[in-house]
């Protein structure tokens, strides 16, 4: 740090405030369930694009170099006196889940953009360069893997394996990238930052509960999901005795109650599971469901707790099958991923940041995947947290976090990016 390098920053809360309104107007729609204005831009669709393009174009207000990769991940660069230094990276995602808000992923997007206009307008130089990241499909609801671009750009998947990847339509992720011209020309695997940060709303209530603003995210709990897809057999409601049925919709309804004993159980550590997405076919009133598909998300800070409850269902699974005569099932690994520490190193800055803010904070473990836990694979990485309204609720437009809490939030981060950014 030079002598005119200030020790801290704070940022243009007015401003990052309305980018976050501004954003959340693409893809904007009436949520009929809450009354509120939801956020529907899922990954590669029109409206993610649209977002991409309004996000680029502040970008390249704030005079950041922008390339976009294989994966149609976005870096901005801002170049720091020493260009052979690796940079300090820094972002997160705009694509969000079908009934999101505003705040998810693009938080960390649209306050990484604010801390460069910050330093452009302070004049403020540093070591390292900058690099502000958007990462494509962080959420996985539309081709079925979270945290793709990030993990492809980590090199935990293949570029090949994601752009194969379809939607429930049949679209291709290359050919979706390729149809919103995402499909850039860099190279995907990305060269390891000297750190990264990202900061992202908590998505839950822990910060409320203990009375602070900021969290300090330890690292990030496993994360399980897998389709399953049950065969029974169509037949009339009204004419077929139940001993003949072979009720996909009944076995499905068995799993999801499992499920829950599963968790209630106790003996699984702190397991969630979730059946967010479950269809019967044909779907009509008077014929046994011939088919059920459905998706578990199993969720659990303890690899080993984890192992033993996707053995455990499992087995049910394999029960199932013989309960009732003819049914049969199919089950596909959508996506997988072990408990991830983040650095000790970043934390650390981070509390100090946040110290130097005056601003409380607290130690917790992630809840939510992030684009961090496959960056951190290339470099230390963490999070700031900021705290949620409403018990912190998300994937869901009451998603709420007052203009004061992102602020805070951002100027953490800002801080710390400064920081980061002057390190040997
Ligand atoms: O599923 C998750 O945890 C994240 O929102 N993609
Ligand atoms: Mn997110
Ligand atoms: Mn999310």
């Amino acid at each position: 740090m030079t002598s005119l390098t200030p020790s801290k920053i704070t940022v243009n809360g007015e401003r990052l405030w309305q980018s976050l309104m501004d954003l959340a107007e693409i893809g904007a729609y009436h949520d009929e369930r809450t009354g509120l204005r939801g956020v529907n831009r899922l990954a590669l669709t029109d409206a993610d694009a649209a977002g991409r393009r309004q996000v680029i174009a502040w970008m390249e207000q704030a005079g950041l170099a922008v390339r976009i990769d294989q994966m149609g991940n976005i870096y901005g660069r801002r170049e720091g006196t020493d260009p052979t230094a690796a940079p300090v990276l820094t972002g997160s995602h705009i694509d969000s889940v079908a009934t999101a808000g505003a705040f998810d992923g693009c938080l960390g997007v649209l306050g990484g953009i604010e801390v460069i206009r910050i330093l452009n307008e302070r004049g403020i130089t540093t070591r390292r360069p900058i690099e502000v990241g958007i990462f494509t499909e962080e959420e996985g609801v539309r081709f079925g893997t979270a945290m793709l671009g990030s993990a492809v750009a980590a090199g935990r998947l293949t570029v090949e394996y994601a752009h194969a990847l379809t939607d429930r339509d049949g679209r291709t992720l290359g050919g979706e990238l390729a149809r919103t011209g995402f499909d850039g020309p860099v190279e995907v695997r990305l060269v390891a930052p000297h750190a990264y940060v990202e900061c992202h709303i908590e998505q839950g209530p822990v910060l409320a509960e203990h009375g602070v603003e900021i969290g300090v995210v330890t690292g990030v709990q496993g994360i399980s999901w897998q389709e399953i897809t049950i065969h029974g057999r169509a037949a009339h409601a009204g004419t077929t005795p139940t001993h003949l049925r072979a009720d996909a919709g009944l076995a499905a309804a068995q799993i999801i109650v499992h499920l829950r004993s599963l968790v209630d159980s106790g003996d699984y550590g702190d397991l969630r599971a979730t059946v967010g997405h479950l269809i019967v076919h044909p779907d009509l009133t008077n014929i046994v469901p011939a088919r059920a598909e459905m998706t578990v998300d199993l969720r659990n800070p303890d690899d080993a707790q984890m192992a033993r409850a996707e053995e455990a269902l499992a087995a049910f699974l394999h029960d199932l099958e013989g309960s009732q005569p003819g049914l049969s099932r199919t089950t596909r690994r959508m996506a997988r991923t072990a408990y991830v520490p983040f650095d000790d190193g970043v934390q650390k800055v981070i509390a100090q940041a946040a110290d130097d803010h005056d601003l409380a904070h607290v130690s917790l473990l992630s809840g939510a995947g992030h684009d961090a836990q496959e960056i951190a694979a290339l470099c230390p990485s963490a999070m700031i947290f900021v705290r949620g309204e409403y018990d912190g609720i998300s994937h869901n437009p009451r998603e709420y976090s007052t203009p004061e809490a992102c602020t805070h939030g951002i100027d953490v981060l800002a801080t710390t990016l400064l920081r980061l950014a002057n390190q040997g």
